[in-house]
């Protein structure tokens, strides 16, 4: 079965007084909302390593998986995912992940399920409940709440969003979803595009929530991906 995707391409910024009053008089605000969000990865980090998302916000699954990043200059400011949001979907692309990364855990796992499949007592199904958490031995490593100002740019259609997360830093994101892969290169030149309207000059990666979270709260989880060139 097919499941709709979509791709999330993004450049975070930091926003000034400047980039504020930029944005309050070119674009339209659409709203302010506040969200929990908690991620999930095994104690090796297994997910995270291979630059996959999984998050619960709200109630609802989201697994953002890597995509070959570019090497132009907007690029390297910008990132792009690919969003899974189907439950079935997340859970199959998980399995996969760890059974890529051979995770010694699941292995054990998978033996146990196939004696129970044998004995027809159990497979391995998708599961609705959140059993499937354990099963594959993830656990949440990060949570934290964002309160999300929005803002659309009145001629391209592009999303800003202004986040303040509840551990104390604040991050401005541009961003463009795109439902098909050749429309990558439309949604850079989009956000590239708002970048000079919003008057942002400079040529740095700004780091997202998660990095700061990481570096604060689990530096050990943090120093693994930098070393990984995840973050
Ligand atoms: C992809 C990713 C993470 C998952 C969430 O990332 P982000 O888009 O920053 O969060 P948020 O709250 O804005 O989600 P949205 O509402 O847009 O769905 S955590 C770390 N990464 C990787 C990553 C990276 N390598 N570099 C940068 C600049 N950001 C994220």
């Amino acid at each position: 079965m097919l499941f709709q995707m979509s791709v999330e391409v993004e450049r975070k910024f930091i926003c000034t007084d400047e980039t504020l009053k930029i944005l309050e008089k070119t674009a339209v605000c659409v709203g302010q909302r506040e969200f929990h969000d908690q991620y999930f990865d095994t104690a090796h980090f297994a997910l995270t390593l291979q630059d996959f998302w999984l998050r619960k916000r709200k109630g609802c699954w989201e697994l953002k998986c890597p995509m070959i990043r570019g090497q132009s200059k907007v690029e390297e400011l910008c990132t792009r995912y690919r969003e899974i949001t189907n439950l079935t979907e997340i859970q199959q692309r998980v399995r996969e992940v760890l059974k890529e990364r051979g995770s010694p855990q699941l292995a054990e796992k998978s033996k146990t399920q196939k004696k129970d499949e044998v004995v027809g007592s159990q497979s391995q199904t998708v599961t609705t409940d959140e059993t499937w958490l354990s099963d594959l031995d993830l656990k949440c490593f990060a949570e934290f709440t964002t309160v999300r100002r929005s803002f659309t740019l009145k001629e391209d259609g592009v999303q800003v969003d202004l986040d303040q997360a509840n551990f104390g830093y604040s991050v401005g994101e541009i961003e463009v979803l795109v439902t098909e892969d050749r429309d990558v290169q439309s949604a850079l030149e989009k956000i590239e595009k708002a970048s000079q309207k919003l008057g942002l000059t400079g040529n740095q990666k700004i780091p997202g929530k998660m990095d700061v979270f990481l570096q604060k709260y689990t530096p050990m989880h943090y120093d693994a991906l930098m070393k990984a060139h995840i973050l």
